[in-house]
């Protein structure tokens, strides 16, 4: 039997610094009545969607920055988007900037700031919450960059792990769905947390800026979107899911965006690419039955993975240099 479900990659243009949230919350609300009107049962709109993509910004002092964090969700400025969820019985993915009082590791109760995204249901219930892991940037004001990106300064690294929900959306009584924000779309390992708890929907949001600052403003454009394609494309066919990937797009803050959101399937195919750098919806029918395929042949992680020969993997972080090889040393 077939599991069906209609889903849409909510992509948005620009947000500038002076916009506030209710232009944001607005555009998206009219995003998922047009959803709606196209049988769409889940949307997932981009990582930090209600504001422009503050690290980019600097402030000295880190709580000016404050102003763009939601210390909760829902609030009033962000109900809307509850309320549309209910109104058209539409599941959706956000990415925002949360404050949280909460305990770090050292049992300090303390105010604390993540990149988070957050999958709700049509009833307005939040099913998964997930914090992002792969923080890229500097801490520090970068004075060699003509834009900073400062997400280690703002953001604290994602202590949630990668989770991943048995939860029903649209008509289907259950679908297996994670998240992953951004720049942890790089980082197989990612997704293999996520396939090992047979995820077969993976939503992200992103914010790419068109330019490589850190390769000396030298990548071209076409590799830039390529290297985040393949990413998506790679992490679906080799954990047999599908992926639903949102950009943030087009110039904003002075700043070019990408956009490129797209939508693939478990062969690592592109279903569905946005072709603009503003609000635009793709749709796509997932049919999750095509995860079987990948799940119970190639990638039957339980008869072919070799944890024992991965022990790298999670007790390293940085490469080491091989050995160097001499006749002596030889075997
Ligand atoms: N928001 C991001 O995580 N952006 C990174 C950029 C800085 C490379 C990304 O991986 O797209």
């Amino acid at each position: 039997m077939s599991r069906i479900l209609t889903v849409a990659a909510a992509q948005l243009g620009p947000i500038q610094n002076a916009e506030g949230r209710d232009v944001a919350v607005q555009r998206m609300v009219r995003l998922m009545e047009r959803a709606h009107k196209r049988g769409v049962e889940l949307v997932v709109f981009p990582e930090l969607a209600l504001t422009t993509f503050f690290p980019r910004h600097y402030h000295d002092d880190i709580a000016v920055a404050d102003r763009w964090f939601e210390p909760a969700m829902p609030s009033n400025e962000t109900a809307p988007l509850f309320e549309a969820a209910r109104k058209y019985g539409i599941g959706f993915h956000l990415g925002y900037a949360e404050i949280a009082q909460e305990a770090d590791e050292t049992g300090l109760v303390r105010k604390r700031r993540f990149n988070t995204s957050v999958l709700v249901s049509p009833e307005g219930d939040i099913l998964l919450k997930y914090r992002k892991v792969h923080l890229p940037g500097h801490a520090a004001f970068a004075p060699q960059r003509v834009v900073q990106h400062l997400e280690k300064r703002y953001f604290e690294v994602g202590n949630l792990g990668f989770p991943v929900i048995r939860a029903p959306m649209g008509g289907l009584e259950g679908i297996n769905m994670g998240m992953m924000i951004c720049n942890d779309r790089r980082w197989p390992e990612a997704w293999r947390v996520l396939g090992l708890q047979s995820v077969e929907l993976v939503m992200l949001g992103y914010n790419t800026p068109s330019i490589n600052q850190e390769a000396g403003g030298f990548e071209a454009h076409h590799l830039r979107v390529f290297h985040s394609h393949l990413s998506i494309q790679a992490g679906a066919y080799q954990n047999a899911c599908f992926a639903v990937a949102t950009a943030k797009a087009g110039i904003e803050d002075g700043c070019e965006l990408f956009g490129h959101s797209i939508i693939v399937n478990p062969q690592g195919e592109i279903v569905a690419m946005a072709s603009t750098w503003d609000d635009e919806l793709i749709t796509a029918d997932l049919d999750f039955g095509l995860c079987t395929l990948g799940r119970t042949t190639i990638f039957a992680f339980d008869q072919h993975r070799r944890p024992e020969a991965y022990e790298r993997i999670t007790s390293q972080v940085g490469a080491v240099d091989p050995p160097v090889w001499s006749k002596n040393s030889a075997k």
